[in-house]
């Protein structure tokens, strides 16, 4: 229910849509060969904009300018002249924030409240910390002459869409690579609005190039022989057909792909603060979230008393308008996505678990899922095992420390875990047994530069964020 006290909602006219936008290349916008594309507001099903496809042409035009670029400039500038750029880029994306809040809310569907306060500030984040790094990379402890890679081709998806670009192209730039990126085809806007800014920081033209269109563009990408590293965050799927389609290239590949964490409440932990972790773990960014907790594993002991609370929390979500600052959760980003969701939510039922979700209406137009809780959920089920990449949470219980962990590695993904317990001892014993990349202790979905992210098996390989991340984008031999 809307308060009366409530702000209004942020408003649409911050950010100035074009009607058609083009494809970003040697610091200029130009049309692509390709089929032009549209991308709509999830939220409402409205075109926001027509947006340029990337046919192999122009995708050949991208990495040329970008190859030119490092061997001319990027390549063989001091690393303390590359951090100045950067710091540019940090502190006009801060300027813009809000600007570039508004947009992705509008291109994604996510709340405003979480692109204004978690994803733009992460974003600045990640410009300042790997402009920290730009002049310090022989102190980096990978060696004494780290050199960078050459061309990067970055591949990202729709669910964090700035994040994900700050995550690749800001240690690309740090390290001294330049960057051809290929943005998801239902989230293209903000990272042409980058482009504006990389010109608006004055960044040699061809460090930084925007190629846009679908999953042809990006096989075109990484396929193209002047490419020396491949970065993807997507599929597992689509990441396992890169990982052919690199192999024997000699280009260097990092894969962050898909997840299925167990979030482990135990019978000790408070259950207010592991409700609100619970609660964010699946239900932030409408569960569109690689590391989302979308199995719950709760000790059998206090089962029923979780659960009433954790229903109890979730009939409070706020569902609907992502511009209104009050909305928890917003649109499910594409037709495709509400599809999947819906029909893997259809084999829970089928498969014999209890669907619950609150009462809630959802809007008309656009694409919506309200939050949804299973219980009574096998190991074997598919919403146990596959990724749902929705706001559907599957519950399962445990009795034991041990069995808590043999449940939460019954998956062949392994990008993250979160435990619940007043025992220090325990999470120390839990986190060196749970095969996942990042385990959070009494907290959930916590993100910081600093720190490393990435995943054990179909999760992909390799590090994002920290000094580990630096070296998928640095040659230390
Ligand atoms: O992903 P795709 P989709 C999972 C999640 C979701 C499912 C499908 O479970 O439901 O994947 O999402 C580009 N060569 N994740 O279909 O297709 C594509 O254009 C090169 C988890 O959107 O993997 C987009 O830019 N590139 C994940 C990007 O890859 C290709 C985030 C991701 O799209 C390509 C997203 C190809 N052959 C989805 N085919 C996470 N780890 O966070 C597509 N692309």
């Amino acid at each position: 229910m809307r308060l009366d006290y409530a702000p209004a909602p942020e408003s649409r006219d911050v950010v100035a849509i074009r009607p058609s936008y083009g494809l970003f290349i040697n610091g200029e916008f130009t049309e692509g060969k390709g089929q032009p594309f549209t991308t709509v507001n999830p939220a409402t099903e409205e075109p926001l904009a027509e947006v340029a496809c990337a046919a192999d042409d122009d995708v050949d035009r991208a990495v040329r300018a970008a190859r030119e670029a490092y061997e001319r400039v990027w390549g063989r500038m001091p690393g303390s002249e590359r951090a100045k750029y950067l710091f540019r880029i940090a502190r006009l994306i801060q300027e813009r924030a809000r600007e570039l809040a508004v947009l992705e809310t509008l291109d994604n569907g996510k709340p405003i409240r979480e692109s204004r306060d978690v994803d733009l500030p992460l974003v600045a984040a990640h410009f300042f910390y790997h402009a920290g790094w730009a002049d310090k990379l022989a102190y980096a402890g990978l060696g004494p002459d780290p050199r960078p890679l050459g061309v990067a081709a970055q591949v990202i998806p729709w669910n964090f869409p700035l994040l994900m670009l700050a995550w690749k192209v800001a240690p690309a730039l740090a390290c001294g690579n330049t960057v051809v990126l290929k943005p998801a085809e239902t989230t293209p806007l903000t990272a042409l609005l980058f482009a504006e800014i990389c010109r608006q920081a004055e960044l040699p033209p061809g460090v930084v190039n925007i190629v846009t269109g679908a999953g042809d563009t990006g096989a075109a990408l990484v396929a193209h022989p002047g490419v020396d590293k491949v970065a993807f965050t997507g599929s597992t799927e689509v990441g396992r057909q890169i990982a052919r389609q690199v192999a024997g290239t000699g280009k260097r590949l990092t894969l962050e792909l898909g997840g299925k964490a167990a979030n482990i409440v135990f019978e000790d932990a408070p259950i207010d603060q592991a409700v609100e972790g619970v609660v964010n773990g699946i239900f932030f960014n409408q569960g569109h979230v690689c590391c989302a907790g979308s199995r719950l594993l709760v000790q059998e002991s206090i089962e029923e008393e979780f659960l009433e609370a954790l229903r109890r929390r979730v009939g409070t979500l706020r569902i609907g308008d992502p511009l209104d600052k009050n909305t928890d959760i917003g649109a499910i980003n594409s037709a495709q996505q509400l599809a999947k969701i819906t029909e893997l939510a259809a084999s829970g039922e089928a498969e014999g678990a209890t669907r619950w979700s609150p009462a809630c209406t959802l809007p008309e137009k656009g694409y919506w899922f309200p939050p949804t809780i299973f219980t009574g959920v096998a190991q074997s089920h598919r919403i146990a095992r596959e990724e749902i990449f929705g706001p559907v949470l599957s519950v399962l219980t445990f009795r034991t420390p041990e069995e808590a962990v043999a449940k939460a590695n019954n998956t062949p993904y392994g990008l993250s875990a979160g435990i619940w317990t007043e025992k220090g001892s325990r999470i120390l014993w839990m986190a060196e047994r749970l095969r996942a990349g990042v385990v959070w202790a009494n907290t959930y979905n916590r993100f910081d530069p600093t720190a490393p992210f990435g995943g054990y098996k179909e999760s992909g390989y390799g590090r994002e964020g920290g000094r580990h991340g630096l070296e998928a984008y640095l040659d230390v031999t």
